[in-house]
């Protein structure tokens, strides 16, 4: 007879849902994901949960602006016991403790943080409360847990970080995973600070640590704060496309679900202590990713001359402290794990495009009150060259 175990817990903190979990016999590996209702987070989870038919995830995410716990719901029946969501905050060390208490998870894949660079110019203290001392937090509890348990082999903790860590490169060269970090923004500040905190507990407390620097992810489910969802639904609108300074900054953009699965190779194969770098081996300049994206949109809208959606590109003023290139070199991934990105650049932007019309609905939903108070606050004055200008009444 099929063996079946139960675990439950019950959280009454404010905010923080209950949940019960019921796990039958294929389930063999227990993974804290954070983060997961953000954009990687759920292709994360949709692709690992295909992928992986023995892995039960636990996706502990705040859901802030940028969190939408109805990524999953069409989903619900299909996964039933293999996925279950805790509303909760990654610098709630208590219930921290309880989830890992009754879970005795395997991994853990932190992908949690305030992600956007212009938010972190306009209010870099939550980058500081959650990129850094929430990832804090995660390691003293993950360490805890890990020497309660005997330091069970096989155990990762896998931080999620970015190349935005090394700081701006010139015409020339690729970031190794050797090169020098000097981030730029306080966004990439809060991310180098996060990795440290991880190789320190790697070194200090042999916590076993993996750390992935990836460069630009795209694919559906991205927040349309950030450039290519944006332009994408501002075309659709005919609104104006804001390309910052003289639009050649260079971004190496990286298909999401390539960037989940290397994540798997990473946690699975990975050695403890190490960073693996993830490109996408498409460097492009901000105006022609724009520029692109007005052609495959005019195809779609039937536009064409005088109506061309390039007429809506306006260069606006720089973000401060912009990066003008960044580059990935990803010898040492493919060849200690064998990854490398399986999707070329332009058939997995076609999808991306695609996905995003055909899920209007979805992108409705996230349009709310606060989204559009941001792109107020992000654009009104830029042209004006005072976009700097903090948040009021920021804590
Ligand atoms: P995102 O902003 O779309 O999602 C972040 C998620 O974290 C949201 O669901 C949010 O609700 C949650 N979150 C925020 N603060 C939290 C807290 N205190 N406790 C619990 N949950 C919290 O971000 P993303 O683009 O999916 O990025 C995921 C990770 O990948 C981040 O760590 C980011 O730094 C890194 N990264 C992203 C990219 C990219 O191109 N998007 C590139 C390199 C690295
Ligand atoms: O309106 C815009 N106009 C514009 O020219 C926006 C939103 C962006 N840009 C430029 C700035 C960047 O050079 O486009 C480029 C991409 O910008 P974002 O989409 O904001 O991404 P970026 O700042 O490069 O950072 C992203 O990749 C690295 C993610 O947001 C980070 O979380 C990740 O670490």
């Amino acid at each position: 007879m099929a063996s079946v175990f139960f675990s439950g817990l019950s959280v009454n903190n404010e905010g923080i849902r209950d949940y019960w979990i019921f796990m039958g016999e294929n389930i063999k590996k227990r993974i804290l994901v954070t983060g997961g209702s953000g954009f990687i987070g759920t292709n994360f989870i949709r692709h690992a949960l295909t992928v992986r038919p023995d892995w039960h995830i636990v996706n502990l995410d705040a859901l802030t602006y940028a969190g939408n716990p109805a990524n999953f719901d069409a989903l619900k029946s299909e996964l039933g016991e293999r996925l279950h969501f805790v509303h909760g905050d990654i610098r709630d060390t208590i219930l921290l403790e309880q989830l890992f208490s009754k879970e005795n998870f395997e991994y853990v894949i932190h992908f949690a943080a305030e992600s956007h660079v212009d938010r972190s110019i306009l209010g870099p203290k939550a980058f500081v409360d959650t990129n850094v001392q929430g990832t804090f937090c995660l390691l003293e509890v993950s360490l805890k847990s890990w020497e309660d348990r005997g330091r069970p082999e096989g155990f990762c903790f896998l931080h999620v970080s970015t190349d935005e860590v090394y700081g701006s490169l010139g015409p020339q060269g690729h970031f190794k995973e050797e090169t020098p970090y000097d981030p730029s923004s306080p966004y990439s500040a809060s991310k180098a600070s996060s990795d440290h905190f991880v190789k320190a507990y790697f070194h200090t407390y042999n916590l076993p640590t993996i750390i992935t620097n990836c460069s630009n992810n795209y694919g559906p489910y991205q927040f349309p704060e950030k450039l290519i969802p944006l332009m994408i639904l501002n075309i659709l609108d005919g609104k104006p496309l804001p390309v910052y300074g003289d639009g050649k900054n260079v971004r190496d953009w990286l298909y999401v679900v390539d960037h989940c699965e290397a994540i798997i190779k990473a946690v699975e194969g990975g050695k403890p202590g190490e960073t693996y770098n993830i490109g996408g081996n498409a460097e492009r300049q901000n105006i022609e990713i724009v520029n692109l994206l007005c052609d495959l949109m005019d195809n779609r809208l039937s536009r064409s001359g005088n109506g061309s959606s390039r007429k809506l590109i306006q260069y606006v003023a720089d973000r401060p402290g912009h990066d003008r290139r960044y580059a990935i070199d990803m010898t040492k991934i493919k060849m200690e794990l064998g990854w490398s990105p399986k999707h070329c650049f332009e058939d997995a932007f076609e999808i991306t495009i695609d996905w995003y019309l055909k899920n209007m609905d979805w992108v409705k939903s996230i349009q709310s009150g606060d989204y559009r108070k941001w792109i107020e606050k992000n654009y009104q004055d830029r042209k004006l060259g005072t976009s700097t200008d903090r948040f009021v009444g920021e804590k």
